[in-house]
């Protein structure tokens, strides 16, 4: 049973994100910074009245290249979708500075199987973000950083069968801006 979220919830869910990552300090005169976040929120089907249809906003986003982009998905997903077949090395963090992710403020390398809600993966940049399942009714905080070595539009997917259909693949799987999008590196 989810609660609605409230003004005062969601004032407190603005700031978390910003306690979690401790930024690069830019200059004022730099016309480029050198390290960006990019913010994410992992919903639910029942939150955005698609039922079955969890996604991810903001789904596509555009970053320089050589900045080191952090990524912070909020995910208010408490149901599990175990990664299948061909998918289950997407378990494992990869492409990341240090090889790990932050979940709550805790570095982990891997996420057990069965606790996978979803992924965010691109893999034209080497990149894999496993996301575990949210505590019913609350959040979790999950961020990992890359260098944006390449220019390009890459195109990155949940790999959990997290979608509809017989796999799991098919519903907000197959839809971009559900759980697919475009990462743009300029
Ligand atoms: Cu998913």
């Amino acid at each position: 049973m989810k609660r609605p979220i409230t003004t005062l919830t969601a004032l407190l869910l603005a700031a978390a994100p910003l306690a979690a990552v401790s930024l690069t300090s830019t200059s004022a005169a730099a016309a480029t910074p050198t390290h960006v976040v990019e913010h994410m929120r992992l919903i639910t089907g029942k939150m955005d009245h698609k039922p079955g249809w969890p996604k991810i906003t903001n789904a596509s986003w555009t970053v320089q290249k050589g900045q080191t982009v952090t990524v912070q998905i909020v995910s208010f997903d408490d149901g599990t979708a175990p990664l299948m077949g061909k998918y289950m090395p997407y378990a494992n963090v990869k492409g990341t500075l240090n090889g790990k992710e932050l979940v709550n403020g805790k570095p982990v390398a891997n996420v057990s199987d069965i606790n996978i809600a979803h992924t965010f993966t691109v893999p034209g940049l080497g990149f894999n973000m496993p996301i575990p399942v949210a505590p019913t009714g609350g959040h979790i905080v999950v961020t990992a950083s890359f260098v944006a070595k390449k220019t390009g539009t890459f195109v990155w997917h949940c790999y959990a069968p997290c979608g509809s259909g017989t796999n799991g693949m098919a519903g907000a799987m197959s839809t971009m801006s559900w759980m697919t999008g475009e990462v743009h590196v300029k």
